[in-house]
C-alpha cells in the first residue's frame, strides 16, 4: 500500500526544512503547496498539521507556517525515549562519552529500584546528542538483572529499544522536575560556561506490570528544552 498523500508532502516538507530553511523562515502557502503538488487544500492542511504537532513548524493565523527553532526541543509530558524526542524532529539522535559501570545498589537507589541494597547495578552515563549538538547530560541506573554481563549501547543505539527488546519496555514514569545551573564538569560536556541554567529531571518508569525499569536523572540545557504540560481544572 503507498503513503497516503498528505505523509508523502509532510515527508517532502520535513526534507526542505531541515535540508536548510532557517527557524522562522516562512514556508510556500497553502495556495502556492496547492498548486505546485496537484494536491487538495484538504490534503495539504493535513501535512501541515503533521508538521506542527511534531513541532517542526508554527503556524500564525492570518500570516502562515513558519519553520520552529529547531536548536530548541519543547517536550511534552508523554513517556518518551530521548531518541523519540530527537527523530520526531527530524534530528538524528546520538550520544557521546558513554560510560558503563557496574557497581552495588545503595540504600536509596536499592528502594527506587525495588531491589536488595548491596545488588548489581549497572549505572550508564551518556551525553545525548541531536545531530551531533549536545542536549542532555542522562545518568540512568538499572538492575543488572536486565542485561547481560557484557552489556553495553553503542552510540546510536537507544536504550527503551533495548528495554523494549526484552520485553521490559517503560510504560510509566513519575517525574520531577528542577531548575539548576551546571557544574563546571557537567557544562564542559554540554558545551556551554560553567553555571549555565539546566533543567534537572529524575524519572522512574516502570513497565507495563509496574515493575520499575530504570531511575535515569537527566540535566538539559535549558537553552534547548522547555517542558510542555497541559493542566486541566480540577471538577
Ligand atoms: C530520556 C529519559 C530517560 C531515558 C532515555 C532513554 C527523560 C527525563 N528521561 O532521556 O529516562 O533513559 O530517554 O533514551 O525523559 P533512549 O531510548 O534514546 O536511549
Amino acid at each position: 500500500m503507498s503513503a497516503p498523500k498528505y505523509e508523502i508532502l509532510r515527508t517532502e516538507l520535513e526534507q526542505l526544512i531541515t535540508s536548510g530553511l532557517d527557524a522562522h523562515a516562512p514556508l510556500p502557502s497553502e495556495r502556492e503547496l496547492m498548486a505546485q503538488y496537484g494536491l487538495s487544500r484538504m490534503t495539504v492542511r493535513e501535512a501541515l498539521t503533521r508538521l506542527a504537532e511534531d513541532g517542526l513548524v508554527y503556524r500564525v493565523q492570518g500570516a502562515g507556517t513558519f519553520v520552529s527553532d529547531l536548536t530548541k526541543i519543547t517536550k511534552s509530558l508523554t513517556l518518551t525515549s530521548f531518541s523519540e524526542d530527537i527523530r520526531a524532529r527530524g534530528m538524528v539522535p546520538g550520544s557521546r562519552a558513554s560510560t558503563v559501570t557496574w557497581t552495588e545498589a545503595d540504600a536509596e537507589t536499592a528502594s527506587v529500584l525495588n531491589i536488595s541494597p548491596g545488588a548489581r547495578i549497572v549505572h550508564m552515563e551518556r551525553v545525548r546528542t541531536a545531530d551531533g549538538l549536545p542536549m542532555c547530560l542522562e545518568n540512568v541506573w538499572i538492575s543488572a538483572e536486565l542485561v547481560p554481563e557484557d552489556f553495553e549501547l553503542d552510540e546510536n543505539s537507544s536504550l527503551y529499544d533495548y528495554l523494549e527488546g526484552i520485553g521490559r519496555g517503560p510504560v510509566t514514569a513519575s517525574q520531577t522536575i528542577q531548575a539548576t545551573v551546571l557544574t563546571t564538569d557537567q557544562a564542559h560536556l554540554l558545551e556551554v560556561p560553567p553555571y549555565s541554567p539546566a533543567l534537572a529531571v529524575s524519572r522512574v518508569a516502570a513497565d507495563a506490570q509496574g515493575r520499575v525499569v530504570e531511575q535515569a536523572k537527566s540535566l538539559y540545557r535549558a537553552d534547548r528544552y522547555d517542558f510542555h504540560v497541559t493542566v486541566e481544572k480540577a471538577r
